[in-house]
C-alpha cells in the first residue's frame, strides 16, 4: 500500500496498480511509520518508475567529488560503472567536482549524457572536503542544475555499481542502519547542530537524491548547520553525514532505499539482501586522506 501511495503521489492514473506489479517481501520492513515506501528488490518493476519519468520528461544531475588522491583512485571506475548501470537510456549530466580538472578521465558517454567539470579548492582536512560538498552542491543547483535538470543525485566517489539498473526508483536516501541500531551513530554532542537524542534510521551520506528543490533545501540546511558548528568550535561526529541525519529526522523522506542499494561486502551474507546494486569500493584511508 505504501508503494502504491508513493506512485500515486507522482500523479499517476488507475493503470498504476496493474503496472506496478506489486509483490510482498514479508522478510523485511517495507514501510516506515510515517508511511514512506522502503524500496526492496522484487517488490515492483523498477522500469515502471523510469518509463513514467521518461513520459514526464525528467532529467538527472549526478554530483560526485574527486578531490586530491580520490581522483586517480576511484573516478574512472565510478564513472564507467555509472554508464553501465545508472539511469540507463535517460538524460544524465555528470557534475564532477575536483581540484584537478585536467586529470578528469575522458569517458565515452552514451547518447543523452554529458559531463560538466567544476573546479573546487582542496581543503587541507578531509573532513572539510567531505563537509563542504554540501555548499558546492547547493551552489551548483542554484546556478546551473535547476535550469536544466528535474532531479539531483549525490554520490560518494568510492563506490561501484555492479548489478542491475539504478533508475528513478532510487531517488531517495539510503539507510545504513535500522532503527534498532541507529542510535549508536547519532551525534551526541548537544553543542552541535547535528545533535540527536533520538531518530529513525541512520542514513548514509554516500547516496541521496530527489527533486532539485528537495536536494537544494537539504544541502543548504546541512551547510548552515556545519557553519554554525564551526563558529561554535564544534564538529559533528560523522561530519556532513551527522547533519544529513539531523535533517532527515526533521524532514522525513517520502521514499527510503533498502540497504540493497548501497552495500559493504565486508558485512557478509545477509539473506534479506537479494541484490547488491552499489558496493563500497575498498577504502584506503591511510594513503588517500594524507594531504
Ligand atoms: C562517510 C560517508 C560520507 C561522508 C563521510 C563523513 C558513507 C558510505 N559515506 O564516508 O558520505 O559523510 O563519512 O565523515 O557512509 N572526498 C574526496 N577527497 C578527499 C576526501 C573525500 O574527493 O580527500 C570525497 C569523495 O567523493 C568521498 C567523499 O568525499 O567519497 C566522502 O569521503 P570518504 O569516502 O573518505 O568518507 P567515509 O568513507 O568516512
Amino acid at each position: 500500500k505504501c508503494h502504491l501511495e508513493s506512485a500515486k503521489r507522482l500523479n499517476l492514473d488507475s493503470s498504476v496498480d496493474a503496472s506496478l506489479n506489486l509483490q510482498s517481501r514479508p522478510d523485511v520492513l517495507t514501510c516506515t511509520y510515517w508511511k514512506a515506501a522502503i524500496i526492496w528488490e522484487g517488490m515492483f518493476d523498477p522500469r515502471f518508475y523510469d518509463e513514467m519519468h521518461k513520459m514526464k520528461g525528467s532529467s538527472v544531475a549526478l554530483t560526485v567529488f574527486a578531490v586530491g588522491r580520490y581522483l586517480d583512485a576511484y573516478l574512472h571506475t565510478f564513472l564507467n560503472s555509472c554508464e553501465q548501470h545508472f539511469m540507463v537510456g535517460l538524460p544524465v549530466t555528470y557534475y564532477v567536482f575536483t581540484d584537478m580538472p585536467e586529470k578528469v578521465p575522458n569517458i565515452k558517454l552514451s547518447p543523452l549524457r554529458s559531463m560538466k567539470v567544476i573546479k573546487v579548492e582542496k581543503n587541507s582536512r578531509w573532513q572539510d572536503i567531505s563537509m563542504m560538498r554540501m555548499k558546492s552542491i547547493s551552489d551548483v543547483i542554484e546556478s546551473d542544475i535547476r535550469h536544466h535538470c528535474t532531479h539531483v543525485f549525490c554520490f560518494d566517489v568510492d563506490q561501484i555499481w555492479i548489478r542491475g539498473s539504478w533508475g528513478f526508483s532510487g531517488s531517495a536516501p539510503c539507510p545504513l542502519l535500522p532503527p534498532s541500531k541507529a542510535f549508536l551513530h547519532y551525534d551526541r554532542n548537544p553543542k552541535s547542530k547535528a545533535y540527536m537524542e533520538t531518530g529513525d534510521f541512520y542514513y548514509h551520506a554516500a547516496i541521496f537524491g530527489g527533486s532539485w528543490k528537495s536536494v537544494k533545501a537539504l544541502t543548504e540546511a546541512c551547510y548552515q548547520g556545519i557553519m554554525e558548528d564551526k563558529q561554535n568550535n564544534v564538529e559533528a561526529l560523522w561530519h556532513d553525514e551527522s547533519h544529513l541525519n539531523k535533517y532527515m529526522l526533521l524532514h522525513k523522506p517520502s521514499k527510503v532505499l533498502s540497504p540493497e542499494y548501497c552495500w559493504d561486502t565486508s558485512i557478509g551474507f545477509r539473506s534479506d539482501i537479494q541484490v547488491t546494486r552499489l558496493l563500497w569500493a575498498p577504502k584506503y584511508y591511510d594513503t588517500l586522506r594524507t594531504p
